[in-house]
């Protein structure tokens, strides 16, 4: 997978990209990212790259021409082969869908993703238009820019390309895709400050600890959750 992050801030993307899994699933030639700044695209002496809303109002807006060029720039590098061209486009905004696990896995299928991450007020609307992206918000909070949304993107998509995780994390993620919550988990030592560890988990008793286990889920699901939690029974009365 080829992945282009269109951005005014690309520093703030370098210690993301060379830490972890995103870097470890480049390491194997799972994925190779590229960095791309709308400013280079600039054409007029101040090196604008937003302007005013017409019709008024606070902040300024993306502008066409620097967004536009910057993704033709972007599509146009990478070998023809085995990337196509045109990338699957995430424009990241408010006003997007919210991002969920599903939306991660079918991102994971794609050959190329292309990212646009803004800053200001928005984007013009003939962006939207023009480019035809997916436009993508990763929760109902204001951030400064799209910057942190594409990242939280580009980690969840990464860790599901097959190879990206080590055989137990993978393992893990699929145990979440039954839409229950994680149990509670303990490690060493038993006691700790007048706190024990369920016996249970003690027992050796697999099949109690498996039990307990699935409890615990779903007690939780249910109490903090109930959107997971309708869904889950949905699914178990098929
Ligand atoms: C004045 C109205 N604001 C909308 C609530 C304008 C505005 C605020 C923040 C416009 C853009 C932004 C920057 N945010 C993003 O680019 C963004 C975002 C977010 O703020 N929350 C959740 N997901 C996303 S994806 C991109």
């Amino acid at each position: 997978m080829r992945i282009d992050i269109l951005t005014l801030f690309p520093e703030m993307f370098g210690p993301f990209l060379s830490t972890s899994i995103p870097k470890r699933a480049a390491e194997k030639g799972l994925v190779e990212y590229q960095l791309t700044n709308f400013r280079d695209f600039a054409t007029d002496a101040h090196l604008s790259v937003d302007d005013k809303p017409f019709g008024g109002g606070p902040g300024m807006i993306m502008m066409c021409q620097t967004v536009f060029d910057a993704v033709a720039a972007a599509e146009m590098q990478g070998p023809q082969d085995p990337h196509p061209r045109m990338a699957t486009r995430i424009l990241l905004s408010p006003q997007g869908q919210k991002f969920d696990q599903a939306m991660a896995q079918q991102f994971a299928t794609q050959e190329r993703l292309l990212l646009i991450a803004g800053r200001y007020e928005g984007f013009d609307q003939r962006i939207v238009e023009g480019l035809q992206p997916s436009e993508v918000s990763i929760g109902d909070y204001v951030l400064s820019g799209g910057e942190l949304a594409a990242m939280v993107v580009i980690d969840a998509v990464v860790r599901l390309l097959p190879g990206a995780l080590g055989a137990e994390d993978g393992a893990a993620d699929e145990t979440f895709a039954d839409g229950l919550l994680e149990h509670p988990q303990y490690t060493r030592p038993r006691e700790y400050r007048g706190m024990s560890v369920p016996d249970v988990l003690l027992s050796g008793n697999h099949a109690a600890i498996a039990a307990w286990r699935l409890e615990q889920r779903k007690k939780r699901t249910a109490e903090r959750r109930p959107d997971l939690w309708s869904a889950y029974q949905d699914r178990q009365k098929k």
